[in-house]
């Protein structure tokens, strides 16, 4: 190899060098996003101020016909997400609680103690669901009256879909009314259990 030649190879080595310590020297600049976090909101329904136990609205003792007990749901979300109202779980079941006999005089034919399922006061007393708007214990112009039948024709849900913000409350009504019929000595000392489990979903259709 001349002398050349390698001054020459020297020469592109320095420029190789050169070049590399020009570029950090450009200019640069960084931001950073850092620290980020996501919680979950929630979605918490309570009644009358209850949550997370069971709320007993009725326990209604020596019925007769022309009673018309009445229960108001005070029903909130209490979480941070918007919700939609649903029934769900609806139940009735009745109990004869032993055949008396003005029941075997009205024909009651059904009778056992306690006698699950063999009752009949599902059969002569009406109910009528309603969302109270106002929260004033009766049917204004505008509310909801879902349901409007003897109890024993409940559903077992009735898809509401009633938007229930977050924060927000509203008032379901639960109206009895035994209207007297021909058939309410079959009733005597019979009872009936009703439960009903209120659903706040996230979306409508849940
Ligand atoms: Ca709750
Ligand atoms: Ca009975
Ligand atoms: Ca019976
Ligand atoms: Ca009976």
């Amino acid at each position: 190899m001349t002398k050349r030649i390698l001054l020459s190879l020297l020469t592109i080595g320095s420029v190789t060098v050169m070049t590399f310590s020009a570029t950090t020297a450009y200019y640069s600049d960084t931001e950073s996003t850092n620290n980020n976090t996501f919680t979950t909101g929630t979605l918490d329904l309570d009644i009358d101020g209850n949550n997370g136990s069971n709320t007993v609205k009725f326990t209604v003792n020596n019925m007769s016909p022309g009673n018309q007990p009445k229960g108001t749901y005070a029903l909130n979300n209490i979480g941070t997400i918007n919700g939609y109202l649903d029934l769900e779980n609806i139940s009735v079941v009745s109990y004869e609680n032993v055949c008396l006999d003005p029941e075997i005089n009205a024909g009651d034919i059904t009778c056992d103690d306690p006698g699950q399922g063999k009752g009949e006061l599902q059969d002569v007393v009406n109910l009528r669901l309603f969302m109270d708007y106002g929260c004033d214990g009766w049917i204004s112009t505008g509310d909801n009256v879902f349901y409007d039948g003897l109890v024993k024709d409940l559903a077992g849900s009735y898809e509401l879909d009633e938007p229930l913000n977050a924060g927000a409350g509203i008032c379901m009504v639960a109206l009895f009314d035994w209207w007297p019929t021909t058939s309410d000595d079959l009733a005597q000392s019979d009872s009936m259990a009703l439960d009903i489990t209120f659903e706040l979903a996230q979306t409508t259709g849940q």
